[in-house]
């Protein structure tokens, strides 16, 4: 078999760029490694950046988007027992953000790719990257127990955190940067009304805790949990008790709790592979980098790491112009390293670390009062939330 861009990983960042080629006349096969429920059942992101809707505009799947999801125009951050809203609209002259799910994002993703009758391989086992710093780039795999080979002119590495392209990359040619924080997220999704109508980030001197949800009768809710925790640790109504500890009287007293769809605990780290790209090779989304969750980045950045490759391969096989590949990995990782830092910011102003102590707790509270009081200060932080431009100015 042979295609023009072999993508690995069907998740929202190798299905939203096999959307894009399609759209531009590009042919790419997707190769998956788990099912199709597999994949839709991990319960991930919710905040979706203008940006990303605007990629799903261009990728024809953003309907359900519009219609479904909610468009939130600022959030609040309590800390000592208090709210304080960041008014996203008026800081940022106009931007928001819309509260969707990744699973729904997915979800219409997927099904736009079957209604055009696009190749996904579902269930591939063995997957290996081949030949991409020579001239024929190549995809083998293993399907009911045979073995195929997908010829093709690029590979995109889709694969998320774990997978397989950038662990292909020779030693040495690549370059990564780390921090695991020490701590991690118990998420838990339940049917119960949202405790607020818009997000809720917690300071408090027990943790973390956050607010969010997926529609006007579905939540998703956080808390700081240590490394060493573990999900046998918790019932639902040990972490109803918990969050409600973490919120001020007027969120604890509208707290609807409920048994939990799903419930499931997150390491939290930043990474970062540099370059992007190798060859044929080019890696977007999770399979280059990590964020901690706090600032809502994640899937966001692999959205416009897809928006980069797929103008770079536009240009390539519609104007023979190989600028947009040869500046890929750049583009992307100025994005991706502003990205690097507010979130890192957001989760050290957040959440507690075993050094906090009185002190930096003082440290962190004074910080917050000073940020929701300067206009300055909250402007940062939502040109920052609401997601900054594709391509800089400055
Ligand atoms: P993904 O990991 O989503 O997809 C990669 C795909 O590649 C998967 O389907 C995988 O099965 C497949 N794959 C892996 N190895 C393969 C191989 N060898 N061969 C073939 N296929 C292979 N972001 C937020 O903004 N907010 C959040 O609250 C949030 N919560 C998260 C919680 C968890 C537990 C995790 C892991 C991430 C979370 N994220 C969150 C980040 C998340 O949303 C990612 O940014 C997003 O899934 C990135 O999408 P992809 O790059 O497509 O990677
Ligand atoms: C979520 O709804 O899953 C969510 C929202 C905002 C974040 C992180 C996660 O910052």
């Amino acid at each position: 078999m042979r295609t023009q861009v072999a993508i690995i990983g069907a998740g929202p960042a190798g299905l939203l760029l096999g959307q894009l080629l399609h759209k531009s006349g590009i042919d790419a096969v997707i190769i998956e490694q788990r099912s199709p429920d597999y994949v839709l059942s991990r319960i991930r992101a919710g905040v979706l950046e203008q940006v990303c809707m605007d990629l799903l505009d261009k990728a024809g799947v953003s309907a359900r988007a519009h219609a479904e999801g909610l468009p939130h125009d600022g959030f609040d951050l309590l800390f000592k027992g208090e709210r304080h809203r960041i008014d996203l609209q008026a800081l940022t002259g106009g931007s928001r953000v819309t509260v969707y799910g990744q699973t729904e994002v997915t979800r219409d993703l997927m099904d736009a790719r079957a209604a055009a009758g696009l190749v996904t391989v579902y269930d591939a086992q063995n997957v290996a990257v081949h030949d991409f710093d020579g001239a024929h780039p190549r995809v083998t795999y293993e399907k009911d127990g045979q073995m195929h080979e997908l010829a093709c002119d690029f590979i995109a590495g889709c694969d998320g955190f774990h997978g397989v392209c950038r662990a292909s990359v020779p030693e040495g040619a690549l370059h990564t940067y780390e921090r695991v924080y020490p701590f991690g997220w118990l998420g838990v999704l339940a049917d119960v009304k949202p405790v607020a109508h818009e997000l809720i980030y917690a300071n408090t001197e027990r943790g973390f805790a956050l607010c969010s949800m997926r529609s006007n009768t579905r939540s998703r809710y956080y808390l700081q949990v240590p490394t060493t925790d573990k999900l046998e640790n918790w019932t639902i109504d040990q972490f109803w008790t918990e969050l409600g500890h973490r919120l001020d009287p007027e969120a604890r007293a509208n707290l609807e709790t409920g048994p939990a769809l799903e419930m499931s605990i997150a390491p939290l780290r930043s990474f970062v592979a540099e370059p992007m790209r190798f060859g044929s090779l080019f890696l977007a989304g999770d399979a280059a980098h990590i964020v901690p969750p706090t600032g809502a980045k994640g899937l966001n950045l692999a959205a416009s790491d897809v928006g980069y490759l797929w103008n770079a391969f536009a240009d390539f096989y519609n104007d023979r112009s190989r600028a947009g590949i040869d500046t890929y990995s750049d583009r992307c990782l100025r994005r991706v390293w502003r990205a690097e830092r507010f979130s890192w910011w957001f989760t050290s102003l957040m959440h507690r670390f075993p050094e906090t102590g009185e002190f930096g707790q003082k440290m962190q509270e004074a910080e917050l009062d000073y940020l929701v009081h300067s206009r300055s200060a909250s402007t940062a932080l939502a040109e920052n939330y609401v997601g900054l431009p594709m391509d800089f100015g400055t």
